[in-house]
C-alpha cells in the first residue's frame, strides 16, 4: 500500500506580517503530533542560483528585472523533484514564500503586469493552502525596522500588498486569510487548525498543478 501523501502549505504576506515564525511554530506543532514535517523557505539561497539571487537582494550585484523574476522562479522549478519527492513520502511541507511572492514583488515593479510575472510558475506544484499573514504597514512598523536589502521600503511594500490583494481573487488557489496582528500563539491556534483540516483533505488526493 502506497503511503498517504503530505499536503503542501504556503504562508504568504509582506515583510515582518510573522511568516517565517509561523512556519517554524507549525513545524513544530505538527512534528509533536508526531506527522513527519519539514520546512523550506523561497529564496532558497543555498544553491547556485539562489546565491545569484542573495547577491541580488543583498545589493550587491544588480540584475536585470526580467532575468532576477525568472531566476526567482528558476530557483522553486530546482527544487520541485524534492519536493515532490518527499510530499510522496507523507511529508508535510510548510513553505515560506512561494510563486505568490514571486509575482507581487516583481509585478510591483514599473511595467510588469500580473500575466507574465505568473507564466513562468505555471504549473508549479499547487498548494493544498496558502495562509496569507495579514497586518498593516503601520503595525509592521512596530516589529522593527527595515532591514537594508532591496524591496525593504514602505512605499514598495504597500504596491507589494496590493499585488497580493489582487492575486487573492483568483479563486482556483485555496487562499485563507489570518489576521497577523494578534499574539503569536493566537495566530498559530488558527494556522495550525486550518493546516490540520488540510492534511487530512490532501492525503486522499493528488498534488494539483498551479494556475493551470
Ligand atoms: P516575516 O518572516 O514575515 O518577515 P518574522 O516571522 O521574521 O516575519 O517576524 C518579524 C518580527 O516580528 C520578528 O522580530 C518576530 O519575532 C516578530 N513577530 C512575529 N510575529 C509576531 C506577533 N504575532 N506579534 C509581535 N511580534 C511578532
Ligand atoms: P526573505 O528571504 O527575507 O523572505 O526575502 N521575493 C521572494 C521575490 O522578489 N520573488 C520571489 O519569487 C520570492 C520568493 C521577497 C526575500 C525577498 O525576495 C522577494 C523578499
Amino acid at each position: 500500500m502506497s503511503c498517504r501523501r503530505g499536503a503542501l502549505i504556503v504562508l504568504e504576506g509582506v515583510d515582518r506580517a510573522g511568516k517565517t515564525t509561523q512556519c517554524q511554530e507549525l513545524v513544530n506543532a505538527l512534528q509533536q503530533s508526531g506527522r513527519a514535517a519539514e520546512m523550506m523557505r523561497f529564496p532558497d539561497r543555498t544553491t547556485k542560483i539562489g546565491q545569484l539571487i542573495s547577491s541580488y537582494l543583498e545589493k550587491k550585484s544588480n540584475l536585470e528585472d526580467h532575468t532576477v523574476h525568472l531566476l526567482f522562479s528558476a530557483n522553486r522549478w530546482e527544487m520541485v523533484p524534492l519536493m515532490k519527492q518527499k510530499l510522496e513520502q507523507g511529508i508535510d511541507l510548510v513553505v515560506d514564500r512561494y510563486a505568490f511572492s514571486g509575482v507581487a514583488f516583481t509585478s510591483a515593479k514599473p511595467g510588469f503586469s500580473l500575466e507574465w510575472c505568473m507564466n513562468p510558475d505555471i504549473g508549479l506544484p499547487k498548494p493544498d493552502l496558502v495562509m496569507f499573514l495579514q497586518l498593516n504597514p503601520n503595525m509592521a512598523a512596530n516589529r522593527g525596522e527595515f532591514g537594508i536589502e532591496r524591496y525593504e521600503t514602505s512605499a514598495f511594500q504597500r504596491t507589494v500588498h496590493q499585488r497580493f490583494e489582487e492575486l487573492m481573487q483568483d479563486s482556483s488557489v485555496n487562499w485563507k486569510v489570518i489576521d497577523a496582528a494578534r499574539t503569536i500563539e493566537e495566530v498559530h491556534k488558527d494556522i495550525k487548525l486550518l493546516s490540520e483540516d488540510i492534511i487530512s483533505l490532501a492525503q486522499n488526493q493528488p498534488v494539483g498543478e498551479l494556475w493551470r
